[in-house]
């Protein structure tokens, strides 16, 4: 029996193709990158990115790496500095690296090196609404996303925006990967629900890791 249900937890569980959701897979090092992000919030806060129809996204981003992904009413794209503070951005930490390339690893995207690791901070009622991540220039490379805090329901969709969504339940510590045939299909985070959690208080963050350049 305690075997059967560690299996379970390790398990990579494929939700499209070239898409996986690696439950856990993250939890060991939750800790040292929570405790990271709270001084990078510090240096580089956290801001709301406007869409470009003119309105302010309901979550709150922030990055590391040579590139940031930034939105303003001009458009989406990247920056290799910060709008707010005009700081370049600092280097993704080792331990986020490590943690992205051994993701990608475990779903068989052997030489990812992502130049932007995109840090969105979610409240009580935020949301992302349904959309593809169409901003980098090379598609064969995978997304590594990694969630903290408290829950969220992630909608992962097909080509289309249209097409009809599956559900996934994503917690702390929960990783997804996304690339091949699925790398441009379209996705959303549902309003959060109340929730606490006990490092992160009554929130979520959630990383990207992308090579953006
Ligand atoms: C989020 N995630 O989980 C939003 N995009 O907060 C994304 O928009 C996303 O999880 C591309 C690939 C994986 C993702
Ligand atoms: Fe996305």
């Amino acid at each position: 029996m305690t075997e059967l249900f560690t299996e379970q937890l390790d398990q990579t569980i494929q939700i499209g193709d070239g898409a996986y959701f690696l439950r856990g897979f993250a939890l060991p090092v939750a800790n040292v990158i929570c405790t990271m992000l709270m001084q990078h919030f510090k240096d580089y806060p956290p801001q709301q990115m406007m869409t470009p129809m003119g309105y302010p996204m309901s979550v709150k981003t922030t990055s590391f790496g040579k590139f940031g992904w930034v939105g303003t009413p001009r458009g989406y794209g990247y920056s290799e500095v910060d709008l707010i503070t005009k700081k370049a951005w600092s280097p993704i930490p080792e331990a986020f690296l490590q943690l992205a390339q051994g993701v990608a690893k475990e779903a068989g995207y052997s030489d990812f090196v992502p130049d932007t690791c995109l840090v969105n901070v979610y409240a009580i009622g935020t949301k992302m609404g349904l959309h593809r991540d169409q901003d980098e220039l090379d598609f064969s490379q995978p997304i590594v996303s990694v969630s903290f805090g408290i829950p969220a329901t992630f909608l992962f969709g097909g080509a289309k925006r249209g097409d009809k969504t599956i559900k996934i339940p994503l917690t702390h510590g929960d990783v997804v990967v996304w690339g091949g045939k699925s790398r441009l299909h379209y996705h959303a985070i549902k309003p959060l629900k109340p929730n606490d959690h006990e490092v992160l208080g009554p929130c979520r963050i959630n990383l990207t890791f992308r090579k953006a350049r």
